[in-house]
């Protein structure tokens, strides 16, 4: 970055308080049994805008992480009474994966094959003591930058670009999952299928950029409507999935009777005309051995029935 942009240079100053805004969100995790390295590598990430979290040994590093899910970072020594750094990496991967947690080690030691050993167990990246401010500086930049970009990808892998909705990949690999613990607990399952009604209309009688419009309203209704525990993807072009635990059978029409109450009074406004759109929604309950392709295809049966019995409705 210094390269890229000269200290001192209007560039420069811009891009570091984008970075301290940044930082001021990443909580970072730094663990030395030394109080005086401790507060040196607390007060340099302090510096750079980061939220510190101090421990001085393992059992409160990991005690710290996991009271905290906004570490993204953890800053290890290894020379430590009771746990070392290495073991400690060892525990903190096993309960963070690397898309939600950077590892630094530190050492002094001179031992050569420490550096791989960190690595091995979990570690991102190594610094040896004593670092410069520049380096430590560097190092925890870049992780965390990797963390972020491991993050935007996951982002544009698992959500729709239009709605920001869930995609349909993640909802099946979401759903196959809730779907066996849900049926292990004896827990109510109801799987939804919605499709927007005559939405063709829609794109011909007011353009592409108004169905895009009425669909990302849609989409905003349907995410309003479900409630933390429910699952909701865009499914298809103009189709919504959901999966929809713990309701029993009246409670899950009247749930989706809301839901489809809430589209129809949507107001969806287009060149300062009003457009009205309806759903149809086809819904299902699981049995004790249910598949999630069984019931997707009959929550698409459901909506098909809904769709020849006039639309705008919700079809059991
Ligand atoms: P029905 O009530 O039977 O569902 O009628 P429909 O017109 O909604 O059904 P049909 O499947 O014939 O048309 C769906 C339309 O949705 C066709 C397609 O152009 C449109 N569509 C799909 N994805 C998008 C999108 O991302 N943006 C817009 N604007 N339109 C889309
Ligand atoms: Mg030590
Ligand atoms: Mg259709
Ligand atoms: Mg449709
Ligand atoms: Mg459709």
């Amino acid at each position: 970055f210094v390269l890229k942009n000269a200290p001192g240079s209007l560039d420069y100053l811009l891009w570091l308080v984008q970075r301290l805004e940044r930082n001021r969100r990443v909580s970072a995790l730094v663990v030395d049994d030394s109080s005086s390295a401790r507060a040196y590598a607390a007060a340099l990430l302090e510096l750079y805008g980061y939220t510190v979290v101090e421990a001085a040994d393992g059992d409160a590093a990991l005690a710290a992480l996991e009271a905290d899910s906004t570490i993204r970072l953890a800053v290890v020594d290894q020379e430590m009474p009771g746990m070392q750094g290495i073991e400690l990496a060892r525990r903190m991967r096993s309960v963070r994966t690397r898309d939600r947690l950077a590892v630094i080690g530190v050492s002094g030691n001179e031992d050569p094959g420490l550096v791989a050993h960190f690595l091995k167990n979990g570690a991102n990246d190594f610094l040896r003591k004593p670092f410069s401010r520049e380096e430590f500086f560097c190092r925890v930049s870049q992780n965390i930058d990797q963390l972020e970009l491991i993050g935007s990808l996951q982002d544009l892998a698992t959500r729709d670009f239009l709605t920001g909705l869930p995609n349909r990949r993640h909802f099946l690999e979401q759903s196959e999952r809730m779907l066996a613990k849900l049926l292990s607990e004896g827990e109510a399952i109801t799987v939804a299928m919605l499709d927007i009604d005559h939405f063709k209309h829609i794109n011909d009688t007011w353009g592409h950029d108004a169905g895009d419009q009425a669909l990302r309203a849609i989409a905003a209704a349907v995410a309003g409507h479900a409630r933390p525990q429910d699952l909701v993807a865009r499914f298809g072009g103009e189709e919504f999935c959901m999966l929809v635990p713990g309701l029993a059978r009246d409670e899950a029409h009247a749930y989706f009777e809301g839901l489809r109450h809430r589209i129809d009074t949507l107001q969806i406004m287009v060149n300062e005309e009003e457009v009205r759109v309806t759903v149809s929604i086809g819904i299902t309950m699981a049995t004790p051995q249910d598949s999630l392709s069984r019931l997707l295809c009959e929550a698409d049966r459901c909506l098909y029935l809904a769709k020849a019995a006039g639309r705008d409705r919700v079809q059991p």
